[in-house]
Parts: structure tokens; C-alpha cells; sequence
């Protein structure tokens, strides 16, 4: 049987708060503040080490090259790398230079939506990468993440790599953030959730956008093969969507046989948890948080529902959660009941990642969680499982490169380009990925 590996998106050197992400409450509130990338990679990388001494395989995945100068010359600007730069930064067009510039591929839970070869017709790992086309810079990580996922998962015995689905916001798509698979000995249910629909009758939010289409998560199914039979399409709640929940994993997370959840997260919950009992039998569990308990904005401020969820070996399972929630009353006490009760919940393990998640993405959202056999596991390309030695070795890469300060201003530096581009060069190597990213198959580094 598969069990989850971790595949962490490391904060990338031009990590910064820009506020680039309408209805995502923390990194509007965060906007325009002084970033510090270093402590978000370190940060980052105390995470995989937790996470790894829980025995759980740990992979990394690289920060993309920003700013993106390929999409700023298609925007018109041009010139040697400086003037680009420099005429993105000038321009009131927009943002065209924080939005290029963005780190924002370090939160893996968005870069591509996984089936497990126990559950596909063909008995392969199928994985399409997200278009991420609800925002423009999250959309520019597709085709890298394409890349690099292409790499990593080459192996065709093994691997279906999809392309992104067409990008447009019919077909927006935000990866495995609104994909939950559950299983028990009864089978599986893979929960494709979605925020909006082309369809005129269904309930929307008023003050924030949705950003998943149901038409999106149906095309997700059939590309992974997934029937109705284990295929359910539960709609996010709009009312969890303008308190700040732009993705499901905001607002619930399950694996295998347990499934936490806040009564905002779907619409009708209840209707949905009943569904999954009555596909999954009884070893179903669910723990859900009434608004009473722990109230939508105590849920949304600490990211307590994406917290890592991480099954032993033997099938017991230990809670990453984020730090900020065990400073809040109703989330701790909600943590407390949940280790108490008969759940498969052991215990929580607190992480800090104060710096990162002031752009609102948690322990979760930093995470692409993988299935895999052992077979599968090995057949994984690169050198991105974490050992003593890798760890060190990326510790020592962000020590190297990282600066600890970093404002908006500090984006029309031409040197954090090319400190950005020698960085991610040395990084391939680390990682064994050969030359993955465009600036390494075309010109070259930049002098
Ligand atoms: O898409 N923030 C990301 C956070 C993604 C969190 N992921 C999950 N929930 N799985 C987003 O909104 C903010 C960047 C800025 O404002 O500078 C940003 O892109």
C-alpha cells in the first residue's frame, strides 16, 4: 500500500508581502511589511526535519527563478535584464514586478492534484499540475512546476505527469488544497471540492472570490480516472470563503480514515460527512468543529485545519499544528479534545512558521502530499528525499544565499535577480534535477 511522502515547497529568496492575493485575509494584512526570507526557508526546513524524524519520507522541491523575467518581457518591457527590471519597477501598470516576483510555488499543496496507483484504472501515480489561473502570479508557477514535477515523476511505469488544464477561469484549478482522499477497508472517496461553478443555481460568496470550479474538479476526475463511485464534489461554503478560507485546506483536512473539519468548510457539511459514512462504514473518523467551539475567524487566524497530519508507521497519527494555535484558546481546547477522544490522533507537535504564514499559507499549504509504493518511492528522480547529510547541506544554501530583510523596494535590485538565479543554479545541482529551469537551458546565468 502507498503512504503519504512529503514534498515541501522551499521559501524562495525573494519571499516578501506584497498582497498579492485577494480574499486571503493574513497576506492582506501582512502587506507591504518587511519580509525576511531566510527565517521563512529556515523555518521551512525545521519543518521537513520535524516532520522527517516522524518517519515520514521528506522531500523538497526548489523556489522558482524570480522575478519571472520571461512574462515581464512579454508585458513590453525590455532591454538587458536591468532595464527590465528597472522599467517593471517604474510602471503605476499594475504590479508587474511584485507579481513576478513573488515566492509564492513554495506552497506545493497548490502545484498539482495526486491519485494514487491503487485507486487509477492504468495502476499508475497520476498527478496534473495546477493552473492556478484564479491569480496572476500563481499562475505563472504552472508551467515550472510542470517542469520540475515532470522531472522528478519521469518514470512512465511509474508516473502520469498532466498538463495544467487549459487556464482560464472556467477551468481554475489550485491543486491538491481542494482534494481530500479518505480510505478505510470499505474503499476510498476523493472529496474534489470547488468554490464556484458556470452553473447559475449555486450559492457564491459575496466579499472574496472563489477560486476552484466544480468544472475543473470534474475534469481532475476524469483525468485520474475516478468515477462516481469514489469521486464526490462537495462545494465550499461561501460563508467559510469570505472569512478568508480560499482554499478547502483552510477550513478541513483528511487521510486515510479521519477527517477534521470546521462546520463552514462545505456547504452542508453534515450532508457531506453523512455521504463519506455511508461509502466508508463505520472506521470513518470525523471530527468537526462547530462554529460555537471554535469560531470561523479563530480557525482562518491560525491555520489550526492546516495542520500536517502525519500517519506512523502502524497507522497512528501525530498533528503538525501550527504554532499560532495553541497561543488561541478555542483551537487548543480544540486540539486537547481531539487527542483525548478516541481519534487516530495522537498528539500535536507544535511548528513555528511565523514568517511564511504571514502571506497565509500553514504547515499544510507548504506540503505537497504524494502516495507512493515503495517501488514508487525509488523510482523518484533527483536527490530530493531528505537525509542528515541533504539537510545540512540545504542549511548551509540558505545561509549562503538568503538575505533577512526584504522590502517591496528591494524587489528593483537587480542583484536579487541574479543572486535569486545563482542560488536556484547551485540548488539543481543539490537536488540532482539538471538544468530544469529555462535560464538554465537558454542563455545561461546572467552576468
Ligand atoms: O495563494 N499567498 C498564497 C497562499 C497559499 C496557501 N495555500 C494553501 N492554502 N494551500 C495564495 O493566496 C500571497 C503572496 C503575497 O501577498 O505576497 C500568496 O500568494
Amino acid at each position: 500500500m502507498p503512504r503519504i511522502a512529503c514534498f515541501d515547497g522551499l521559501p524562495g529568496p525573494t519571499h516578501c508581502h506584497a498582497g498579492l492575493s485577494p480574499g486571503n485575509v493574513a497576506a492582506s494584512a501582512h502587506a507591504g511589511q518587511v519580509g525576511n526570507p531566510k527565517a521563512a526557508a529556515l523555518e521551512s526546513l525545521a519543518k521537513m526535519r520535524l516532520i522527517r524524524g516522524l518517519g515520514v519520507p521528506q522531500g523538497v522541491l526548489p523556489p522558482q527563478p524570480r522575478p519571472d523575467l520571461g512574462t515581464l518581457r512579454r508585458l513590453g518591457f525590455s532591454g538587458s535584464d536591468r532595464e527590465v527590471i528597472a522599467g517593471a519597477a517604474r510602471t503605476d501598470d499594475g504590479r508587474p514586478l511584485q507579481l513576478t516576483s513573488s515566492a509564492s510555488a513554495m506552497w506545493t499543496a497548490n502545484a498539482a492534484t495526486i491519485a494514487p496507483s491503487c485507486d487509477t484504472p492504468d495502476g499508475r501515480v497520476h498527478l496534473t499540475v495546477a493552473n492556478l489561473a484564479s491569480n496572476f502570479h500563481r499562475s505563472l508557477e504552472a508551467p515550472t512546476t510542470h517542469a520540475v514535477l515532470g522531472t522528478l515523476f519521469a518514470d512512465a511505469r511509474h508516473f502520469v505527469v498532466h498538463a495544467p488544464l487549459p487556464s482560464s477561469e472556467s477551468w481554475a484549478d489550485e491543486g491538491a488544497a481542494n482534494h481530500i482522499r479518505l480510505s478505510t477497508s470499505r474503499g476510498a472517496a476523493h472529496l474534489f471540492c470547488w468554490g464556484k461553478s458556470a452553473r447559475g443555481d449555486v450559492p457564491t460568496p459575496a466579499r472574496h472570490p472563489a477560486r476552484q470550479t466544480l468544472e475543473a474538479s470534474r475534469a481532475l476526475a476524469r483525468l485520474h480516472g475516478l468515477g462516481g463511485d469514489v469521486a464526490l464534489f462537495p462545494q465550499q461554503d461561501p460563508v467559510g470563503i469570505d472569512a478568508g478560507a480560499f482554499h478547502t485546506d483552510v477550513l478541513a483536512f483528511g487521510h486515510d480514515r479521519f477527517l477534521m473539519l470546521h462546520e463552514r468548510a462545505f456547504v452542508d457539511a453534515e450532508k457531506v460527512i453523512d455521504e463519506l459514512r455511508a461509502r466508508l462504514g463505520g472506521e470513518l473518523v470525523v471530527a468537526l468543529a462547530r462554529q460555537a467551539e471554535v469560531p470561523l475567524d479563530a480557525a482562518i487566524a491560525t491555520y489550526l485545519f492546516n495542520s500536517e497530519l502525519c500517519v506512523l508507521e502502524g497507522g497512528r497519527m501525530v498533528l503538525v499544528a501550527p504554532r499560532h494555535a495553541e497561543g488561541c484558546e478555542p483551537t487548543r481546547r480544540f486540539l486537547d479534545r481531539l487527542v483525548a477522544e478516541p481519534t487516530p490522533v495522537d498528539r500535536v507537535e507544535w511548528v513555528d512558521l511565523s514568517a511564511s504564514m504571514k502571506n497565509g499559507g500553514g504547515p499544510a499549504c507548504l506540503r505537497l502530499a504524494v502516495p507512493l509504493t515503495d517501488a514508487e518511492r525509488s523510482a523518484v528522480r533527483g536527490r530530493v528525499f531528505l537525509d542528515d547529510t541533504l539537510e545540512r547541506e540545504l542549511g548551509k544554501w540558505v545561509e549562503k544565499h538568503y538575505r533577512d530583510r526584504l522590502s517591496l523596494d528591494d524587489l528593483a535590485d537587480p542583484a536579487l535577480y541574479t543572486e535569486c538565479l545563482g542560488a536556484l543554479d547551485e540548488l539543481t545541482s543539490l537536488l540532482e534535477l539538471g538544468s530544469v529551469f529555462d535560464f538554465q537551458r537558454s542563455s545561461g546565468l546572467p552576468g
